[in-house]
């Protein structure tokens, strides 16, 4: 059996397992990580694009920001559609300069990926945790399967990175956590184009037929999503068909959305979860493993990113100070941020998504949300602040 012995041990290589390990490493300490998939999976899985200027602000002091700073496009304000009347919220005069950044999802892992192997950093691919047992004591362990053979992997405290579906929640004692969730009842038809952006800036469109988004990932390729029913198939939506439904759901006087070769096509179902608990002993919840937002208001990655940020403050107190106080506070600290999150995201989700009858009572209540935004600069301080991502200090 192969045994392995470090100080932290990472499940998964996601945003939040491979910044975590950075960023332990910055601090001298160590962290081995396990990850089910291959290298080539990983760096391939298609998913989030906007980066906030907290999360930027990291891996800028991370020194991991170089391609990101090249490549990635700051982005100072962001577009609002209403059944064809578009307005712009401005980030500059509303948070005080703050701003956000698009880059690809699976470019920050890419980056973070090389750093690490190349700085000697030792990652497992097609490693998959099986078990965690003893993380009720000093002395906890990761079983896992790894080319054909078991392993261990000993360590001081166990971080749990493994989103949604990953052993480290389902570890938790039965009584320890209560889980919290809203299942939407519309997806996300995601796609990938080779064609430059018809916009600067995101595009969020509530539209009769659904919502839309209009996103990009370069000067030459764009993304955009279409709001669809649970049920649907991307076989039902032919190329000339997304574009025509994003032409029509994102159309606005003098505008228009211009169209080429679609290269990945998907469907991502909508859910809020999240547990109040992300500590068990010496077991540690990050990211996706503790909770999940509608992708609408552009959270995930952050939220991840910024668990990780009080997880780092807990173990640099640990190993420094020999203390668990921030530890035990890690859960605390970090839901304050997460609620923040859900509220937004779920404000996001039912203002542009089409969820009753257009005309209906609840479409009013939306448009009505959307003339305020455009008459009042304080409600659209309150988006642009939630948007671009609060500071570290507003929760403290
Ligand atoms: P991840 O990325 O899911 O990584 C978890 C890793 O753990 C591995 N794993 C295991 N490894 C070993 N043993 C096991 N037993 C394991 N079980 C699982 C998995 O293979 C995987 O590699 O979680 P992490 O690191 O918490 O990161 C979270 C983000 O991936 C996620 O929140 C975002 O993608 C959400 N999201 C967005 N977030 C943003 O901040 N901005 C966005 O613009 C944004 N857009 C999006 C999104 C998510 C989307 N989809 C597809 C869900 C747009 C979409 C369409
Ligand atoms: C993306 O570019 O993939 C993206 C941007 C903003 C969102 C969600 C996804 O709210």
């Amino acid at each position: 059996m192969k045994v392995i012995k470090t100080q932290v041990g990472i499940i998964g290589a996601g945003p939040a397992g491979l910044t975590l390990a950075h960023w332990l490493k910055k601090h001298g300490i160590e962290s081995v990580i396990l990850e089910n998939r291959s290298r080539e999976y990983v760096q391939a899985r298609v998913r989030a694009g906007l980066l906030e200027q907290n999360t930027v602000d990291i891996y800028k002091h991370l020194g991991l920001a170089d391609r990101l700073v090249r490549e990635g496009q700051e982005h100072h304000g962001v577009y609002l559609n209403f059944d064809g009347k578009r307005i712009r919220i401005p980030f500059g005069e509303l948070t005080q300069g703050r701003n956000i950044t698009i880059y690809g999802q699976q470019e920050v892992v890419k980056d973070l990926t090389d750093a690490w192997l190349v700085g000697g950093g030792e990652l497992y691919f097609e490693a998959s945790a099986t078990k965690i047992e003893d993380f009720d004591t000093a002395s906890p362990k990761i079983h896992f399967e790894y080319q054909g053979e078991a392993g261990v992997l000993e360590c001081d405290f166990v971080a749990a990175c493994d989103g949604f579906h990953g052993v480290g929640r389902k570890t938790f004692p039965k009584g320890s956590f209560n889980e919290f969730s809203i299942t939407y009842p519309f997806s996300w038809l995601g796609i990938l184009a080779h064609v430059a952006p018809s916009s600067e800036e995101l595009i969020y469109a509530y539209h009769q037929n659904g919502f839309a988004l209009h996103s990009l990932r370069s000067d030459k390729v764009s993304r955009l999503y279409l709001q669809v029913d649970n049920d649907d198939h991307v076989d039902n939506w032919s190329d000339d068909r997304i574009w025509e439904e994003l032409s029509i759901r994102l159309g606005t006087e003098g505008w228009t959305l211009k169209s080429g070769p679609i290269f990945e096509k998907s469907i991502t179902p909508m859910r809020s979860f999240f547990t109040d608990n992300m500590q068990a002993g010496r077991l540690f919840l990050a990211g996706d493993a503790a909770h999940i937002v509608p992708p609408t208001g552009g959270k995930g990655l952050n939220l991840a990113v910024a668990d990780v940020k009080h997880l780092v403050d807990g173990f640099v107190d640990f190993y420094k100070n020999n203390s668990m106080k921030m530890l035990d506070n890690y859960s605390t600290i970090a839901l304050k941020r997460i609620w923040r999150a859900q509220d937004f995201s779920n404000f996001m989700t039912t203002l542009f998504h089409k969820q009753d009858e257009h005309g209906s009572f609840q479409y009013h209540l939306q448009k009505a949300k959307f003339d305020y935004i455009s008459i009042s600069k304080a409600y659209a301080t309150t988006i642009a602040e939630n948007y671009v991502g609060l500071p570290f200090e507003a929760f403290e």
